[in-house]
């Protein structure tokens, strides 16, 4: 009888379950490393090499390698400091334009194994390995695809130079989530003596695909950044300005690194053929590099904020640089500003209005795909309607009237990013009152608003390319305006 009855409920259940099938993907869709990439949202970028001992942004490539001498190197120090400032990781420039190493490359003499730091023994990237590791932090890569040291630059010889050293770095330090290509290419160079300029044609020179091969090979879950991809595309700008509307969507066989893109990469591509994310990389400070004389120009913690809504409130991760000084340290002033911009933060998001409260929608696609999917606190479930209705409301219930000024929304990116307008509204006074509009929304987007003191919130998917797919709406009432 037991049998029979849960036999019974199996064949019930799976007929409720066939009955609503999942939306189906729409376009190009995030793969499981890209899937990962978006979750870390904010991680820390640390440039750091022989240009913090001679004062520039861009070495010339004849740094005699005995500039390079932190007097207290300390990459736990930096570690806890992204720990403890909430980011997720921290990509560090292993070997900037002037060709520096700060690992002891087999290839070439220019690196820490010929400084005096350490008597020549010490090794950067080991040392903030361990420190990712111990604090739980993700590590990653910037190679210099452009070298001014090195006397083979320009020639064929130099990409075998630099994909060997590209598989030193992906075979000796671990796991690495993200290979970071710079699109910079100045010309001119110390080029092992010649002192002249060297043109390389960007679309050619390179050879990309070969060395994106060597990355697959060897850590098959990193992603790659460059001004065009293949997994993560450069925002446009270096003033950490994400764009309203942002495609994580890319027509990438258009485009190459170090071309002129930067208007294009902002937005994305509406029907890009590609997935390929944006990411805000911007500077605490002035430079890239430490610079004694920026020491009172570090952005505040109110500034970092700004900066937070831009880049994650826009559809992209921020990749926020904070160089070590001299004694090999992130300064205090720097810390003091990200551990305070960290205390905001918890506060600007600290009670999600909500969460658990009632929710309704003009329509829902059926049975697992109701509108409580986006206040259940659960990723992985999403509300959403049938195929041929395009748009829809849906009503989040606070219940007595409640101040709120801020929204987070996020799509089901599993299944493509399809959204292409919506609007906020508030119930006051019986009518509703538009707050804000917005246009693409994808893996996050968080918006202000003056406070209101409503009963209800609405928002309305006005435009999507087909149906819906919404998984998280947050909402919440921050300090201040
Ligand atoms: C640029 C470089 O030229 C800067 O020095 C810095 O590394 C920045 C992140 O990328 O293209």
């Amino acid at each position: 009888m037991k049998k029979t009855l849960t036999l019974l409920f199996l064949i019930t259940s799976l007929v409720a379950c066939s009955q609503v099938k999942l939306p189906a993907p729409y376009g190009p869709i995030p793969s499981h490393r890209q899937l990962a990439w978006h979750e870390m949202e904010y991680y820390m970028f640390v440039h750091f090499t022989v240009n913090t001992f001679t004062d520039k942004e861009w070495g010339y490539g004849d740094e005699k390698e005995s500039v390079f001498n932190p007097t207290s190197l300390d990459c736990r120090q930096w570690a806890k400091t992204a720990k403890d400032a909430g980011m997720k990781g921290i990509i560090i420039t292993a070997k900037h334009h002037d060709g520096f190493c700060l690992w002891p490359s087999q290839f070439t003499e220019h690196s820490v194994k010929n400084s005096v730091w350490k008597d020549g023994k010490g090794d950067v990237l080991r040392e903030l390995r361990k420190a990712c590791d111990e604090f739980g932090l993700k590590f990653g890569v910037y190679l210099s695809p452009w070298d001014r040291n090195s006397s083979i630059y320009g020639t064929p010889e130099y990409l075998k130079y630099y994909r060997n050293q590209l598989r030193e770095l992906l075979t000796n330090y671990g796991d690495v989530f993200e290979v970071w290509f710079d699109g910079a290419n100045g010309g001119d160079g110390y080029y092992g003596g010649a002192r002249e300029t060297r043109k390389i044609d960007n679309k050619t020179f390179y050879d990309w695909s070969n060395t994106h091969k060597i990355v697959r090979e060897l850590q098959p879950s990193a992603v790659m950044f460059s001004d065009a991809g293949p997994d993560i595309r450069w925002v446009g700008n270096e003033s950490g300005m994400g764009s309203l509307t942002n495609w994580c969507l890319l027509r990438k066989d258009e485009m190459y690194p170090g071309g002129d893109f930067a208007k294009i990469l902002g937005e994305g591509h509406s029907d890009g053929n590609y997935w390929v994310p944006a990411e805000v990389d911007v500077s605490i400070r002035k430079g890239w590099f430490y610079h004694q004389n920026q020491d009172s120009l570090v952005r505040s913690p109110e500034n970092l904020m700004e900066l937070y809504y831009s880049s994650v409130g826009r559809n992209s991760n921020l990749l926020l640089n904070v160089p070590p000084d001299r004694r090999g340290l992130l300064h205090e002033n720097d810390v003091k500003s990200l551990l305070a911009f960290r205390e905001l933060l918890k506060k600007e998001f600290e009670t999600d209005l909500a969460k658990g409260k009632k929710v309704e929608a003009t329509s829902f696609r059926g049975n697992g795909f109701e509108p409580s999917n986006v206040n259940d606190g659960n990723p992985e479930t999403y509300w959403a309607t049938s195929d041929n209705i395009i748009t829809g409301d849906i009503i989040i219930n606070l219940g007595p009237d409640t101040d709120v000024n801020r929204i987070i929304l996020q799509e089901y990116i599993k299944l493509g990013q399809r959204v292409q307008e919506f609007k906020v509204s508030a119930f006051v006074n019986g009518v509703w009152q538009p707050l804000i509009d917005g246009t693409t929304i994808g893996h996050k987007v968080i918006r202000k608003f003056p406070v209101v003191k409503t009963s209800k919130i609405k928002i309305t998917i006005s435009k999507s390319k087909v149906c819906p797919v919404i998984s998280n709406i947050e909402l919440y009432r921050a300090p201040g305006l």
